[in-house]
């Protein structure tokens, strides 16, 4: 085994041709072997193998440093640059992260886990080492769905005309799978597979090029010479496939084979002796190797662990649907009762469970590609025309969107319903794809209803409210788990009525108010607490904002104690608004907020992440009898 003898970039850099061919097929053969068990993106690794293998031995990371879009493309990243021996505990509580992370390698540049930061991160740096005198190269490797993003043009319109001359020294890595999670979508998407399309006019238009230059020389004449340089101009405007990059003062090379070693060191030993911004452009297959029998591109983007050898997921045991399909199911059959109910993803639809709703309702289904912020302004623009959009978007990424959500949506009162999928503790995906901050932004966002159901016949109720309300924008939060109960078909669940609580069991000496999933531990910890004397209330805040007055004002009537139970940050959250109202309206009356604390949290299993903080039916009442003993609830 030549893998096990590398310990990073510089032992790859000493292999030849062929042994840098066998490496990357035992990289292969690793990374389905260790995602079997661990689970994890599979698919996006399978793609980048030779890409990192060339990366490797034709750049000395991390003196020169190679920057990864998303980063979930890094499985073979981390075991070429000495991490192989640890990649058993991907993704598990304090084992190797699925992501790339500064704390984890010094060859891990720049900490990712949203898509299309990569370009602007490597020109950051590119400019830094100007800025210090220093000498490496900057290489940026992108995916083509991370191209859907805004933020990459930022970075090329910025890149592209910087630094003296020729602009600032930066690679970028284009690499071109016709894949986001679900197959790429959008007019640039469209404009890579003609480039790929196109590799015979490269070849042509060098070749026309070529006749035209020798021409010149033999006939001579300054008139003939800008003929050539004009003709040559229309020929690239023909033919040219890097025509955007070059436009934008990028030097193009490509298309070429991703999965080619030779070529891509061949290319990436020209490109690196030239300056300022480039780009090349690797053509790869997304999965390439997996044992499946068929295809199943979208499948195989994150994997839950399978068998090695058919490639066939382990059997799970069945259970109460996820709050994913609870929602796409939900979606899909409201959408025959409201013809204008539209629906929004920005580049996950099975990931939102949206993808239920485009099969039934595909032109009322929109891709936006990796577009936060333009699928929400995209609804704003819809619902200004009396259409009803449901933006489904994981609480994590519509962070990207909070401008829009502010600017374009709730300050026009537009009636945009916003469905926060992978709201709370997350899991494996960790510290970057934390649900955790959704209720305080969107709380703070003027004329936003915030609401989170307790279950999934209560999506449908909050779902059905949130389209009766057309008076501004409207979000609901639900965290990637299984929800608790089957849900009864749409039709026969009636709408919750706008700012309710419910109260899910009287007591008197203290009350909690649970936000969404956090319901169910509250009740296990009223019953535990009710073992030790202590009888407690029980109530589901599902509207975070609007608060419903008439019962928060009888709680404070009847308990000394009100403790909040949310899972999502502390700072700010509901525990901090539901606090700063009662100090005004019943100042006797104590509010103790339970939640995330503020810091960042590492990958592990979403049950664990919760004991850890406290947010489990135990944890609740441990805090709360120590809360009771400090009051003197007791009888
Ligand atoms: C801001 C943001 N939105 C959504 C996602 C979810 N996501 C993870 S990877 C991915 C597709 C990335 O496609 P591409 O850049 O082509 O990389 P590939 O997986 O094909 O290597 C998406 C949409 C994300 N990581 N970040």
């Amino acid at each position: 085994m030549i893998l096990d003898q590398i310990r990073g970039p510089k032992d790859v850099q000493a292999l030849d041709a062929e042994q840098l061919q066998q490496l990357a097929d035992e990289v292969r053969q690793r990374l389905i072997q260790v995602v079997s068990q661990t689970g994890g993106h599979i698919g996006a690794g399978l793609g980048v193998v030779e890409l990192t293998v060339a990366l490797c031995a034709a750049f000395d990371s991390p003196h020169d440093k190679i920057v990864w879009d998303v980063g979930h493309q890094g499985y073979p990243w981390k075991i070429l640059t000495g991490r192989n021996d640890r990649l058993q505990t991907l993704r598990q509580r304090g084992g190797l992260s699925g992501f790339l992370r500064r704390t984890e390698s010094e060859h891990d540049q720049f900490g990712a886990g949203h898509a299309g930061t990569a370009l602007s991160a490597a020109f950051g740096m590119a400019t830094a080492r100007d800025l210090k005198g220093e000498d490496f190269e900057v290489v940026a490797v992108v995916g083509d769905g991370a191209m859907t993003c805004g933020l990459p043009y930022e970075a090329l319109n910025n890149a592209g005309d910087s630094g003296e001359g020729e602009g600032r020294d930066i690679i970028v890595v284009l690499n071109d799978n016709g894949m986001s999670i679900a197959p790429n979508v959008g007019a640039i998407s469209k404009y890579f597979g003609s480039m790929v399309a196109s590799r015979f006019g490269v070849r042509m238009r060098e070749r026309v090029k070529h006749v035209i230059e020798r021409a010149s020389h033999v006939i001579g004449g300054k008139k003939l010479v800008d003929f050539a340089k004009n003709v040559e101009e229309s020929i690239k405007n023909l033919w040219s496939p890097g025509m955007l990059f070059e436009e934008l003062g990028f030097r193009y090379f490509g298309p070429i084979d991703g999965h080619n070693i030779d070529q891509m060191l061949h290319t990436f030993d020209i490109v690196k002796t030239l300056k300022g911004p480039r780009v090349v452009h690797v053509i790869t297959e997304k999965g390439k190797g997996f044992p499946l029998p068929e295809p199943d591109l979208e499948k195989y983007h994150a994997r839950a662990p399978y068998d090695p050898v058919t490639g066939k997921l382990r059997p799970v045991n069945p259970g109460p649907p996820q709050w994913t399909k609870v929602f796409g199911d939900a979606l899909t059959q409201l959408a025959a009762e409201y013809p204008d109910l539209v629906t929004i993803t920005a580049a996950m639809p099975s990931g939102t469970g949206t993808n239920i709703f485009q099969k039934k309702w595909p032109e009322r289904f929109f891709d936006v590609g990796i577009a936060e912020g333009h699928a929400t302004t995209f609804a704003a623009g819809l619902a200004t025309q009396g259409i009803r959009p449901v933006v489904a978007i994981y609480s994590t990424f519509l962070q990207r969107a909070y401008d829009s959500i502010i600017h374009d949506v709730a300050i026009q009162k537009l009636p945009v319903i916003f469905a926060m999928d992978r709201a709370g503790m997350v899991g494996e995906d960790g510290q970057t794809h934390m649900g955790l901050y959704d209720i305080a932004y969107m709380l703070a966002v003027p004329h936003m209803t915030v609401t989170a159901p307790k279950d999934g016949a209560e999506l449908v109720g909050l779902l059905r409210c949130a389209l009766a309300h057309d008076d501004g924008p409207f979000s609901l939060r639900y965290p990637r788990d299984k929800a608790p109960a089957e849900v009864p078909p749409a039709a026969e669940v009636p709408a919750i009525a706008y700012g309710t609580w419910e109260l899910l069991k009287k007591g008197k000496d203290c009350a909690i108010l649970a936000v969404g999933t956090m319901c169910q531990p509250a009740l296990d910890a009223a019953k535990a607490l009710g073992a030790d004397g202590l009888d407690v209330s029980v109530v589901n805040a599902r509207f975070l904002k609007p608060m419903d007055r008439e019962m928060l004002d009888a709680l404070t009537q009847s308990h000394k104690l009100l403790v909040t139970v949310e899972d999502g940050t502390v700072v700010n959250g509901f525990g901090a608004a539901l606090a700063a109202l009662v100090q005004t309206t019943a100042p006797d009356c104590r509010v103790v907020a339970l939640g995330v604390p503020d810091r960042t949290y590492e990958h592990a299993p979403r049950a664990q992440q919760l004991a850890d903080v406290g947010l489990t039916g135990e944890g609740i009442a441990a805090r709360i009898r120590a809360l009771a003993a400090e009051e003197s609830l007791t009888r």
